[in-house]
């Protein structure tokens, strides 16, 4: 293949972005992790399945940056996940040091590339990659909102028992419990959201959505999700690589849109084989604004503390 993707972290999250991302087969991928053996072992696992789903991709697996060289997209997984009980805000420390080290190390082989950090706490994780590799805003991008737009997705699928590619729901801001369901913007077939449910049964799917991280952790009782996250990264990766100009909500670097400056955040963005080409924004009313607004407070409060 000659487009190469790198995912920097081949724990749960960083396996099976590489997973979703062979079956698209678009890429050649690398996986690094400081674990001795385990990236090279899910690599070589991975490898050997490619005859079975019929892909021609090649994946590496290692722990150093060597094969990186040269890729296009660099996944940012790397760090630590939720324990139950812990806030994603909780693991800022220690994965800020290790995000740092993986953005200077990646950029040096890597100059052109494309980032998806997937780390968290992720805008504040997505800031310091921007500040760390010193590319262009547009080329750092976070995933969050993918993730949990199709958590209210899949929450109004299965309230209403129709097709999820029916579903249209839009999810700004942090990726914390203060995220904003936008739920004026978020259709059924066209069909306002609020017209196809009570407001009590709608309330509760926008109560779900911003738990809906927390909801898993509690289920598994160790770690964090993966399938649903990878899946977001796999689109957004896909959306570069083939320049597809795809609208998907993700932190992005904010100039002004809805009053906000100088911090990562979750907002709708168009992304080809720039990165960012686009960042649209929606007419909001005071209440939603005021969600936002107190959303990104949260954000800017932990990109300060990491004190670049
Ligand atoms: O939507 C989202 N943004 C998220 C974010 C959804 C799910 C998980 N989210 C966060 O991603 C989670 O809170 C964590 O901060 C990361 C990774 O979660 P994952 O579930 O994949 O964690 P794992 O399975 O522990 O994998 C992390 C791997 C693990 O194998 C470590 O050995 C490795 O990261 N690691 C490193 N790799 C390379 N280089 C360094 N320095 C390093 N340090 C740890």
């Amino acid at each position: 293949m000659d487009k190469k993707v790198t995912i920097v972290g081949a724990g749960m999250t960083g396996s099976t972005t590489a997973h979703w991302l062979a079956d698209k087969e678009i890429a050649d991928l690398v996986l690094v992790d400081v674990v001795d053996g385990m990236p090279q072992g899910k690599a070589l696992d991975m490898q050997e399945a490619m005859p079975i789903i019929g892909k021609d991709v090649t994946i590496t697996g290692t722990n150093d940056y060597g094969p990186t060289a040269g890729s296009d997209i660099i996944v940012i997984t790397a760090g630590l996940p939720r324990k139950p009980g812990m806030s994603r805000d909780d693991l800022l420390a220690a994965n800020t040091a290790i995000v740092s080290k993986v953005a200077e190390e990646t950029i040096k082989l890597s100059p052109d590339a494309i980032y998806i950090v997937l780390t968290n706490p992720l805008d504040v994780m997505t800031y310091l990659t921007w500040k760390k590799t010193g590319i262009p805003a547009n080329r750092v991008i976070g995933q969050a909102g993918v993730l949990d737009s199709a958590r209210m997705r899949a929450f109004v699928a299965m309230e209403l028992g129709v097709s999820v590619e029916n579903i249209n729901c839009y999810v700004l801001g942090g990726h914390g419990d203060s995220m904003v369901p936008l739920t004026r913007h978020s259709n059924v077939a066209g069909v306002p959201l609020n017209k196809t449910m009570s407001k009590e049964r709608l309330d509760a799917i926008v109560d779900r959505t911003r738990k809906g991280g927390g909801e898993i952790v509690s289920l598994l009782k160790q770690g964090s999700a993966f399938y649903a996250p990878a899946a977001g990264v796999a689109q957004m990766a896909e959306a570069i690589l083939k320049d597809k100009q795809l609208i998907v909500p993700a932190a992005v670097y904010m100039q002004g849109e809805y009053g906000l400056k100088d911090i990562y955040f979750g907002a709708a963005a168009q992304l080809g084989a720039n990165g960012v080409e686009k960042i649209i924004e929606y007419e909001l009313n005071d209440d939603e604004l005021a969600e936002l607004q107190k959303s990104a407070q949260g954000v800017a409060k932990n990109i300060a503390a990491l004190g670049l």
